[in-house]
């Protein structure tokens, strides 16, 4: 299985609502990160959960208390998903996954960002390993590195892979599959588009064309 998960980085609620509604049929999950939630509030998540299953991408780094209480907040919203930090260690991320457990959700795990990220690659392939080890449900692969995609498949075998970068920063839909991810995140490509539901349509085709 493969697919599109929307990361809705728009700063208005009904602006939110209104494209998650429109690209719903290509989209598997919709990614909702800190501008959209400091900008219409945590209900957001449940409004969009209506649409379709919310990841809440609040790429949790704190102590393993704190972590769990942002978490929980996530879950009770009706997140499907929440993102954490591999970086933050193993206590931080079974604290995260015992309450996950509690709501039947998901967790996953950032391994090294798409951007530079030039202290977290040093450490990567460690973070898929524990992330592996501990029981996780996925880990976050940058698609503006397609080698580091295939390299963190290896270690993560039937894992999810979720991998952003694809369209503004570079990456591409096809290597990025064939390197192994199962979902693309895609965010600017489609919602500064002035036809996002064409944009969506178009990566979804093209995602399931490489489905194997
Ligand atoms: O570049 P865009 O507009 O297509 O959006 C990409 C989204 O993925 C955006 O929400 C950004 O915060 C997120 N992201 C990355 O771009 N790179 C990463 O390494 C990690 C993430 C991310 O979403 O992490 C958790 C999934």
């Amino acid at each position: 299985m493969v697919g599109l998960i929307l990361a809705l980085d728009v700063m208005d609620r009904n602006r939110a609502i209104w494209l998650a509604r429109e690209v719903s049929e290509y989209v598997d999950y919709l990614k909702v990160n800190y501008p959209l939630v400091l900008s219409a509030g945590i209900e957001i998540i449940r409004e969009l959960s209506e649409i379709k299953p919310v990841i809440a991408d609040f790429k949790i780094a704190d102590i393993p208390y704190t972590s769990s209480l942002i978490a929980r907040k996530a879950f009770e919203n009706s997140a499907f998903a929440v993102i954490c930090h591999g970086m933050a260690g193993s206590d931080t991320l079974k604290a995260v996954l015992d309450v996950s457990d509690e709501f039947g959700g998901e967790v996953y795990v950032v391994t090294e960002l798409s951007s530079e990220s030039e202290f977290l690659r040093k450490f990567s392939d460690e973070i898929a390993m524990l992330a592996r080890d501990i029981g996780c449900h996925g880990i976050i692969a940058p698609a503006t590195r397609a080698e580091r995609v295939a390299q963190l498949r290896k270690i993560v075998g039937s894992m999810k892979i979720l991998s952003p970068g694809v369209g503004a920063q570079g990456g591409s839909v096809e290597e990025t599959i064939k390197a192994g991810a199962d979902y693309i995140i895609v965010g600017r490509s489609i919602y500064t588009s002035d036809e996002p539901k064409a944009v969506a349509r178009d990566i979804y085709e093209r995602i399931k064309g490489l489905e194997v």
